[in-house]
């Protein structure tokens, strides 16, 4: 709990403000990570990754399976990892033969630790991605990555996502000896500064003058992940109605709660720029306030577009793609402080999540 005399989210704000530092940090530390190096060594890369977690980590998972696919060209696939405990056969029916990566900020989650027991009781070495030394999960795994400085006091993941999901898009160039784009992750904090500072008013602008009763989070490809993770921020810290869906499927159905006070926030990939476009071409002819996450916009967009964030076209769309974490950060902090909310402690909710009854 933050103590009273600090104001309501100060630590969610710092944590949420210092994300380009900490990637700095965190790929410095990758650089030398002996473990990194011995999974690139000893892990069989070859094999299907299979990216494991839960609430934001399972996000994470989904982002990180987008990503090693991308950047490796081998397959990867992301369960949340009560999938595993409840369905393993519709999860290792499919998977004949597969490498399981552990992502959890605590190293403490119940339903990881219970995958990571089943795991290993079918021999399988695992990989575990972590904020928290010495806990439950690196005892568990073969190879363990530790961020302990991308922890968080609040609740709430922040730079832990961002920082756990870096992780990963640094082992899958290794992996793929593409020293370009682990050359361009270097870049990356410095160029997410100048963007944070630019969108820091755009979203304080937006909460400000606009009171919306729905949140829609839409992307695809990598940033369906990201869409998932901000429709969670905003439920997490301010308590408001979200959902997130893959951008062209929102046009299948769910289209139908557009109105002034839904806010439908899209994260616009470089593949699919045109296509999604359209998407948000007609939610803004339906009436709904629209906020674009964009490389670059074209004059369509910017029309389209009550809110523009332009985060700069790179060479390579899965390097900017932590940066787009961001947005739906500051927006569920911000919307949470405007409802008289503290974003540091969210109702109902604990920074683990542990469960009674081992299943
Ligand atoms: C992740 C998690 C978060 C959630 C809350 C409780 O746990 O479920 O997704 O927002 O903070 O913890 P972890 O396994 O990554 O520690």
């Amino acid at each position: 709990m933050s103590k009273p005399s600090e104001s309501p989210g100060f630590h969610t704000r710092e944590e949420i403000y210092s994300e380009p530092q900490c990637w700095a940090q965190c790929v410095d530390r990758l650089v030398s990570d002996e473990q990194a190096s011995r999974i690139l060594k000893e892990a069989p890369l070859h094999k299907l990754w299979l990216f494991v977690g839960c609430g934001s980590s399972y996000y994470i998972a989904l982002a990180a399976a987008a990503s090693w696919t991308a950047l490796t060209g081998y397959p990867a696939r992301a369960i949340p990892a009560s999938e595993l405990l409840l369905f393993p056969d519709l999860v290792e029916s499919s998977l004949a033969d597969f490498q399981p990566v552990l992502i959890s900020r605590s190293g403490h989650t119940s339903e990881v630790l219970q995958a990571g027991e089943v795991l290993k009781q079918k021999r399988i070495p695992l990989v575990a991605i972590t904020c928290a030394p010495d806990q439950a999960l690196e005892r568990l795994a073969t190879w363990t990555i530790v961020l302990p400085f991308a922890d968080e006091e609040s609740t709430v993941m922040t730079r832990s996502f961002t920082s756990m999901l870096l992780a990963v898009q640094f082992l899958a160039a290794k992996a793929a000896r593409n020293a370009a784009f682990l050359q361009s992750l270097r870049q990356v904090p410095q160029s997410a500064q100048k963007a944070l500072d630019r969108m820091i008013p755009v979203i304080e602008d937006l909460v400000e003058n606009n009171r919306f009763a729905d949140y829609v989070c839409l992307g695809q490809g990598p940033y369906y992940g990201l869409a998932c993770e901000a429709a969670l921020k905003v439920q997490e810290m301010s308590c408001s109605y979200s959902q997130a869906f893959h951008t062209m499927e929102f046009r299948h159905g769910p289209k139908a709660i557009v109105a002034r006070d839904t806010l439908i926030v899209f994260l616009l990939s470089q593949n699919g720029y045109s296509a999604e476009c359209e998407v948000l071409e007609e939610v803004k002819s339906l009436g709904g306030t629209t906020l674009a996450v964009v490389p670059r916009a074209d004059e369509p967009a910017r029309q389209a577009s009550d809110y523009l964030i332009e985060l700069g076209a790179t060479e390579n769309e899965y390097r900017g793609l932590v940066t787009r974490a961001l947005p739906g950060q500051l927006l569920g902090l911000l919307t949470g402080l405007k409802k008289g909310l503290d974003p540091d402690n969210p109702r109902h909710l604990s920074r683990v999540v542990t469960l009674n009854s081992a299943r």
